[in-house]
């Protein structure tokens, strides 16, 4: 009896536990999921998704307003830091086009850097998307905010690698996906941007995400297949490319909105995939939450399709 006892009870135990994890945040909407190991525990820095009233967002699209941070041990318990960023106080940017997309954040000489898409005062129907850094000494803030944006980048979706000697790349989009070299302050460019090809060459691309496993360097990026996005990989030999197409991660069927947006990381010996889905908001892909689900490679490099786990 002890024995189905305790069998019972683990089982429970295991449902309990995948039921607790995906979507990771049920109290608000969250996409883009930028999930970062600092220390001891993961932070997720995402889009927040709410919906748009008449005279705050454009109704049926996309409606964000600030960021939050998340952290966990455990990918199980998530802790909610609050607000981080908000389009009111970002000191360039248009404090009421709700367009605060998808973001990331880095560690580098004792400081985090936050970067963000937004657009500029001024810019119309959502236009002129470009991006800005904010500056903490915790991983939770406060970020103090950059007086202007990133001179010479336009687009959205950033993310940053910095490569076992030290050089930092930033990485965006703006239809393509683009990339060049970042000085060591983290704030202005050290080369012109570059698009990287050799990516399939139709269908609209964001969202990169670039981090080096074994030597091998993995830009990853939704891609509009059948309408609906998938993610994919493209791999080199170094952080600038030239790249190589080199398979599908998730199939565009699994996300339930027509985005989706990734991140990869490696915590306590396992590789996980962040990404999003319409969990909580099956009937408006715009207000989307986030998941994460192990990553598993092949002996050769290549990565294993994820599936996503069930709700
Ligand atoms: O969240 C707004 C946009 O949708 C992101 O910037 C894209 O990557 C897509 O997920």
């Amino acid at each position: 009896l002890k024995f189905w006892l305790l069998l019972l009870g683990s089982v429970a135990g295991i449902a309990g536990q995948s039921a607790a994890q995906n979507p990771l945040i049920r109290d608000q909407f969250t996409a883009d999921p930028s999930a970062r190991v600092f220390g001891d525990r993961v932070y997720v820095y995402p889009s927040h998704d709410i919906k748009a009233t008449p005279g705050h967002g454009r109704p049926g699209w996309f409606c964000m307003e600030d960021y939050h941070v998340f952290s966990s041990a455990n990918l199980t318990d998530w802790t909610d830091h609050g607000m981080i960023i908000s389009q009111t106080t970002v000191p360039w940017a248009d404090p009421a086009s709700y367009s605060m997309w998808a973001p990331d954040c880095i560690f580098r000489n004792g400081k985090y850097y936050m970067y963000f898409p937004t657009t500029k005062k001024g810019s119309e129907n959502g236009r002129g998307f470009t991006i800005g850094v904010a500056v903490a000494d915790k991983p939770y803030g406060p970020f103090i905010l950059q007086q202007e944006p990133i001179k010479g980048v336009h687009g959205i979706d950033p993310n940053v690698f910095i490569d076992r000697d030290g050089q930092a790349y930033l990485y965006w989009a703006q239809g393509n996906l683009y990339a060049a070299k970042l000085k060591e302050n983290m704030l202005e460019l050290a080369s012109e941007p570059i698009i990287l090809t050799a990516l399939p060459e139709k269908g609209l691309k964001e969202g990169p995400y670039l981090f080096e496993r074994n030597g091998i360097y993995y830009l990853t990026y939704p891609h509009v297949a059948n309408k609906i996005e998938r993610l994919e990989y493209a791999t080199s030999n170094n952080p600038m490319g030239p790249f190589k197409f080199t398979g599908i991660i998730m199939d565009e069927s699994a996300s339930g909105c027509w985005t989706n947006h990734q991140s990869i990381i490696q915590f306590k010996n396992q590789w996980y995939l962040f990404y999003h889905n319409d969990d909580l908001s099956p009937n408006f892909d715009k207000n989307r939450s986030i998941r994460c689900d192990s990553l598993f490679f092949n002996p050769d490099g290549t990565i294993k399709k994820v599936i996503p786990t069930l709700r």
